[in-house]
């Protein structure tokens, strides 16, 4: 008898055992290792990255009060970094958090100003290196809502605005944190567990769809590869179909931005303020780039690049298989710098009449030509002339490309422009002025 009690005893601790277990089974998310993904898996997943060619980065943040001045003189330097390169103690920078009031921030405005320029996608930074949170975070204090008088969720209204114009939203986020005290040393497990970690489920939880994870600031010592791979295999845990950039591990070799060698985590190299060379065949990449000489506001930076430049860059990375991911940076009151969107307006302009010969588009299939560069899409070639020739004539280096039809994209009549087959390609005749002095594009039909 008393045999018989202890088995039913032992039965019932194994079965209320294994209901635990079943249980802890049902709470515990598959752990995936999504870097092991197929190529097939890849390719769906970076379709809408690799075709929209060109996003808006905006950095913006409490810096934006000082705007490059810190006790009356003026700082050297970017405008986001103010706090490092003042030297500014965290209670002295808090103050401009408190006198973050952007009261003429306007979602709806912001994302108008991107779709005009042709912009498919948005970076915007939810945490700089500040460790201001642009956000309602539900662990921190030190954000828009709390710490600020604002008291606007600047992502939320950023999100409902992106979503109406079927612009991508994505969020830069630094993983080094000059506020928080955990982040450096012996309890950065503590911040990067209870602090960061949250911080972005918050932000996929509540803003997504996200496009991209955009994170920054991997150089610290406390990072590793270890922990940039745990952190990938995170975000996609949380969405599955994001995509993230190689800073959340420990493979990129500075502003170059491309990997050291393959086996490192993340979904595209991030060359900074450069233009690689060539565009490297099955790796993605997107430059980054400011329009002056900063990424948060300066008062007093003036260092416009022109929009010839800005539109030949485009073109330039788009001919190497890249994104061009520009910058603005909005001011205090919340408003974007109008030389900046000037720049983007004639960029816009440009995209209207060519951007089928950038979007979708993949990296030319001869290299550079003297006088300008080449994309192609889908049994189309073109040639995005920037200097036109004395000649009259672009010579396409391929001579047995058998073509059907050759025309400047900005002739809505498509007339066809004459070409001949000649010993080193093809040879297409142009009229004698370009159509627009910064590119124009011819489109060779194949
Ligand atoms: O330190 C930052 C800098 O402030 C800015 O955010 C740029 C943008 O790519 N990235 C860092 C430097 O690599």
């Amino acid at each position: 008898m008393k045999r018989k009690i202890t088995i039913r005893i032992l039965l019932a601790i194994l079965f209320a055992l294994s209901s635990l277990f079943s249980f802890a089974c049902q709470k515990t998310p598959e752990v995936k290792n999504f870097l092991m993904e197929t190529k097939e898996d890849r390719d769906v997943r970076m379709k809408w990255w690799r075709e929209a060619r060109f996003g808006m980065f905006i950095h913006w943040g409490a810096y934006a009060v000082p705007a490059g001045t810190y006790n009356g003189k003026q700082v050297d330097g970017i405008g986001e970094w103010i706090m490092d390169k003042a030297k500014i103690p965290i209670p002295e920078y808090e103050k401009f958090v408190r006198q973050f009031n952007p009261v003429k921030f306007n979602a709806d405005e912001w994302v108008q100003i991107a779709a005009d320029a042709g912009m498919k996608y948005i970076v915007i930074t939810s945490k700089h290196h500040d460790g201001f949170c642009l956000w309602d975070s539900k662990v921190s204090d030190y954000d828009i809502m709390d710490a600020a008088p604002f008291k606007r969720d600047i992502l939320e209204e950023l999100a409902e605005a992106c979503k109406k114009k079927k612009i991508k939203l994505c969020f830069y986020h630094s993983i080094m944190d000059w506020h928080h005290p955990d982040a450096k040393g012996e309890n950065f497990p503590t911040y990067r567990e209870q602090y960061l970690k949250p911080q972005i489920k918050e932000l996929i939880d509540n803003y997504g769809d996200l496009g991209v994870l955009w994170f920054d600031g991997e150089w610290i010592k406390e990072w590793t590869e270890e922990q940039g791979k745990d952190l990938y295999n995170y975000v996609r845990s949380l969405q599955n179909d994001i995509i993230i950039n190689n800073r959340v591990g420990k493979g990129r070799q500075g502003m170059q931005g491309m990997n050291k060698e393959v086996g490192h985590a993340g979904d595209f190299g991030t060359p900074e303020q450069k233009i690689p060379d060539t565009g490297i065949p099955g790796v993605d990449w997107e430059s980054c780039m400011t329009m002056n000489d900063t990424w948060g506001f300066k008062s007093f930076d003036s260092n416009w690049k022109s929009k010839e430049t800005l539109i030949r860059y485009l073109i330039d990375i788009a001919s190497k298989g890249g994104n061009f991911l520009l910058n603005v940076g909005p001011t205090a009151e919340g408003i974007i710098p109008e030389p900046s969107v000037t720049r983007l307006g004639a960029m816009g302009k440009w995209l209207e009449v060519n951007g089928t010969a950038i979007y979708g588009t993949t990296a030319s299939p001869y290299g550079k030509p003297e006088w300008g560069r080449f994309t192609q899409k889908s049994g189309n070639i073109f040639a995005h002339i920037f200097e036109w020739p004395a000649s009259a004539s672009i010579t396409i280096p391929d001579p047995r490309l058998e073509v059907t039809k050759a025309y400047l994209l900005a002739d809505k009549g498509k007339q066809s422009l004459n070409t001949e087959k000649t010993e080193s390609g093809l040879r297409i005749n142009l009229p004698p002025t370009a159509p627009d002095p910064i590119a124009s594009v011819v489109v060779i039909e194949y």
